[in-house]
């Protein structure tokens, strides 16, 4: 070929995108920096791409950990975190995450490619057939397809807006295979695609209804603030932390709200949390629901029906009297909302009366000097307690750490003895208690914010999600999981009811070694057995950075039947009479 025509065809080629490139394109220009993604028909070359346009893509093992660390990536950035698979399998492996960050109202966009629309429509049988776009519909808050590369600029903006506005969620985006080889020309294309301004506007409440919310405010007697993740996740930390302290009301946090404002606090009353739901008179829920965790808003927990006014503050106005009477919904984005609220409290606000404070703070502290008294004890094998008091120092001395934390006694154990101190640092299983976020929530937390992040699991729960141990190790990432070994699900000395030379259902190997996984990729393994090894092994990870997995051996009978929450296990009325 002639210097002239190498140049024209060079020209030519310069002149013209793709698909692959407008998706690309589209995401970077949208502030989009890093896919979380497993490679695979249609979608290896969109992967690839990516990396070489300066995007970080990190590749998993499996989907749902992708998924899971896009969502938690949303969650801790307030922009939608990317998710890439491929089709059928890949994307079906991708749903549990896109279905959990919806309901943990995470932003999160769940990008498949999928089979030849024409032959999936007709079903006659194409390369992981599916019609993804149908399936992921009920699943999510939104569900998009693109066919031309035209509509690709429009399709990403769609799928941004939808994930960030109002009450955040999963968003699914199909893209056919076919379309990341349709060219067009440049220029149109750079045309074609969509900056989306101000993705999540703000909502501004209605002055009467912050009026509304501060009359009931107003007249409490045992006024109480629950904080949930949606408060940690509006980034509205100072304001939400004026509001708590100007009022004077004692506040309990949810699980990942915890850190909003140190558990330290002296209105913390989360070491009295009995006490104050079931004698509270007005309580007001900053981005925090009515649901199972909070036992509905009614019942033995709450005290007699009636005894209660509730505020809600919520951007979603269909979560008011979703379980009980609220007596002053307050419906906006949770900044605009504490903002109006602190406005309006004015420089004069009553302080809530000191026989409520003041039986408040007896009860904290004859409930945290019971739990000192569980925490001192050293115990041989370790039990959760004398495993976790070490933990929670760690925390204590790296305040900005992440933490990541699945199981059952090894979740609720942890959460009531480590005390958080910042926002944001507390990630766990969120609303539906779901096994399996570990390693994608840390790796995401490790890549979004730089931070070393400690990893609590149990055995089990690490079980699926442990293959993520590769890609730690593969990225070098500062990452130190700690797996509470009691050999099984609960406890480790579970019975095989039948009789048979099978385990118990809830039993796994005997003295397994979780920290030899992480060597066979270069990570450091170490196995401890007292709380004095468990903090070197822990003060090494921290300090060095190194993918660290520390197996640290519980002892099996230990734990209760499905931690804290085994009262939701269904009793038979059979069983309950002894089964005569
Ligand atoms: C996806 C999913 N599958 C199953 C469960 C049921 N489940 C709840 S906790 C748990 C594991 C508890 O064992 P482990 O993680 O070892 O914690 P431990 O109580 O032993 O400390 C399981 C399987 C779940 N919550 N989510
Ligand atoms: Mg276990």
């Amino acid at each position: 070929m002639s210097a002239a025509l190498e140049q024209t065809a060079g020209t030519a080629e310069a002149e013209l995108t793709d698909g692959f490139h407008l998706v690309i394109d589209a995401l970077k220009l949208n502030g989009v920096k890093t896919i979380y993604n497993v490679p695979g028909i249609p979608i290896t070359d969109l992967g690839r791409l990516a990396q070489a346009e300066g995007m970080r893509v990190i590749s998993f093992r499996h989907e749902q950990n992708a998924g899971n660390a896009a969502a938690i990536a949303g969650y801790l950035t307030k922009s939608p975190g990317i998710c890439l698979t491929v089709s059928a399998p890949g994307f079906l492996n991708g749903l549990v995450a896109l279905a959990n960050a919806t309901t943990n109202c995470f932003p999160m966009i769940l990008i498949s490619g999928s089979s030849e629309r024409e032959i999936v429509d007709l079903q006659q049988g194409d390369y992981e057939e599916m019609d993804q776009l149908a399936i992921a519909k009920p699943l999510c808050k939104a569900a998009f397809r693109v066919l031309h590369a035209t509509d690709i600029g429009i399709g990403v903006a769609r799928a941004i807006r939808a994930a960030v506005s109002g009450r955040p969620g999963g968003v699914y985006l199909d893209l056919p295979g076919k379309l990341f080889g349709q060219v067009m020309e440049a220029e149109a294309g750079r045309r074609s695609l969509v900056k989306v301004i101000d993705p999540a506007p703000a909502q501004i409440p209605a002055p009467t209804a912050v009026e509304r919310a501060l009359d009931v405010l107003r007249g409490a007697l045992r006024p109480l603030i629950i904080l949930g993740k949606g408060a940690a996740y509006a980034q509205a930390d100072d304001d939400i932390r004026a509001l708590v302290e100007k009022s004077g009301i004692p506040f309990i946090p949810m699980s990942m709200a915890k850190g909003l404002l140190p558990d330290t606090h002296p209105q913390s009353a989360a070491a009295a949390r009995s006490t104050v739901l079931l004698e509270s008179d007005v309580v007001m829920m900053i981005g925090a629901r009515l649901n199972w965790l909070l036992s509905h808003g009614k019942g033995r927990q709450w005290g007699p029906p009636g005894s209660k006014k509730f505020i809600q503050i919520d951007i979603e106005p269909r979560e008011m009297d979703s379980n009980v009477e609220i007596a002053a919904p307050l419906v906006g984005d949770i900044g605009s909302c504490v903002a109006a609220l602190l406005r309006g409290m004015g420089d004069d606000w009553k302080q809530p009366p000191s026989e409520w404070t003041e039986s408040i703070r007896a009860k904290k502290d004859s409930n945290i000097a019971r739990m000192a008294a569980r925490l001192g004890k050293n115990s041989m094998p370790m039990d959760y307690h004398s495993a976790l008091r070490v933990l929670r120092d760690v925390i204590k001395e790296r305040p900005d750490a992440i933490l990541v934390n699945e199981g059952a006694n090894t979740l609720d154990q942890a959460r009531g003895v480590i005390d958080m101190y910042q926002p944001r640092k507390r990630l766990d299983v969120g609303t539906w208690g779901v096994m399996g976020i570990g390693m994608g929530f840390a790796i995401a937390a490790a890549v979004e914010t730089g931070k070393p992040v400690l990893a609590i699991e149990g055995d089990s729960a690490f079980g699926f999600s442990g293959m993520e141990v590769e890609t730690i190790c593969r990225y070098n990432l500062p990452v130190c999981v700690v797996v509470f070994n009691n050999d099984g699900i609960y406890r480790g000395d579970g019975v095989n009811l039948g009789g048979g030379t099978d385990p118990a259902t809830t039993a796994f190997v005997r003295g397994a070694r979780y920290d030899k996984m992480i060597e066979g990729f270069g990570g450091v393994g170490v196995n401890v057995t007292t709380p004095d090894e468990l903090k070197q092994a822990v003060d090494a990870a921290m300090e060095s950075g190194k993918p660290t997995l520390i197996n640290a051996v519980i002892d099996p009978a230990a734990g209760s039947e499905s931690g804290n929450i085994g009262n939701l296990n269904p009793k038979s009325a059979l069983s309950k009479k002894g089964a005569a």
